[in-house]
């Protein structure tokens, strides 16, 4: 969607084969490369769209030009009456969204960021499991097909981990894990590594959004600026999260990730990964 160096090269290229003179001006310096090269990766890194440059145009349609509960309510309307997973079927799912792009055998576990077989899923300490990001108890959807077995918002993840993180909210501070060596955790807060702070951000607020309650059946989720939101259907907190889907930009890993959910399983995507900046406009 964006022009890359390689395409931004090519006419360049062409003309030195072919022998011509160009003037400099018409060309940028390395600095000036340099520079067009920072601000092309600035500009997929905020992956923002607007109606004559998002792919995803027709899906998104109806939101355009709003902000506020009216974006929010437009966005329900569109990600709503996903097709829901079973529980079992999320590790054969899983194996496909959360692949290691360096090794088809691996998936990436979301707090260790460790790469392991996908066949070591389980209930051993070192397995992987089913790590439900916007937590379980906050909404009492447990495993139920709908909220229970999202994939927007379920990540492979080491299975001590995922019970040291529990149910707690998100937020920074805390002591480091021994074995998630760059999260941070207390009694009343998880704070991930860096790499997905953007991640979980994106993948709560989605889950408020998708979530209304208005179907029989399904909770109503709300981000909450605040931890020990306890078992409301809560999740804090939202200034923290805010500032890291700022921090932490959409990544190729998210991209890919949100258009297999689309595509092969779910038939919905997250808005906050395609359009970053209506996260500003409704929070
Ligand atoms: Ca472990
Ligand atoms: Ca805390
Ligand atoms: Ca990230
Ligand atoms: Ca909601």
């Amino acid at each position: 969607m964006f022009p890359t160096m390689n395409s931004l090269k090519k006419p360049a290229a062409l003309l030195f084969v072919a022998g011509l003179m160009v003037p400099t001006l018409l060309f940028p310096t390395n600095s000036q490369a340099e520079n067009t090269v920072a601000a092309n990766e600035a500009t997929s890194a905020s992956v923002t769209a607007d109606s004559t440059t998002d792919p995803y145009y027709s899906y998104y349609q109806t939101a355009y030009g709003k902000t506020g509960t009216a974006l929010k309510s437009a966005l329900h309307n569109i990600i709503d009456d996903h097709k829901k997973l079973s529980y079992d079927s999320l590790w054969a799912a899983l194996r496909d969204t959360d692949e290691d792009p360096n090794n088809p055998n691996n998936v990436i576990l979301l707090y260790t960021g460790r790469s392991q077989s996908k066949l070591t899923n389980g209930g051993l300490v070192n397995d992987w499991n089913r790590e439900h990001v916007w937590a379980k108890s906050h909404g009492g959807f447990g495993e139920t097909a709908g909220a229970g077995t999202d994939l927007h918002h379920i990540r492979p993840a080491d299975v001590s981990v995922n019970s040291a993180r529990g149910n707690l909210d998100f937020d920074n501070g805390g002591v480091y894990h021994s074995e998630a060596t760059l999260c941070r955790y207390d009694s009343d807060s998880w704070e991930p590594r860096d790499a997905v702070k953007g991640d979980v951000a994106r993948m709560l607020l989605y889950m408020a959004v998708r979530y209304e309650g208005d179907v029989s059946g399904e909770p109503n989720l709300e981000m909450k600026d605040a931890v020990n939101t306890g078992t409301a259907p809560y999740h804090g907190k939202l200034s923290t999260l805010l500032q890291w889907h700022l921090q932490d930009p959409v990544d190729s890993f998210e991209m890919r990730r949100n258009n297999i959910i689309y595509t092969k399983y779910q038939g919905n995507r997250n808005p906050f990964i395609d359009h970053p900046e209506w996260v500003d406009l409704i929070w």
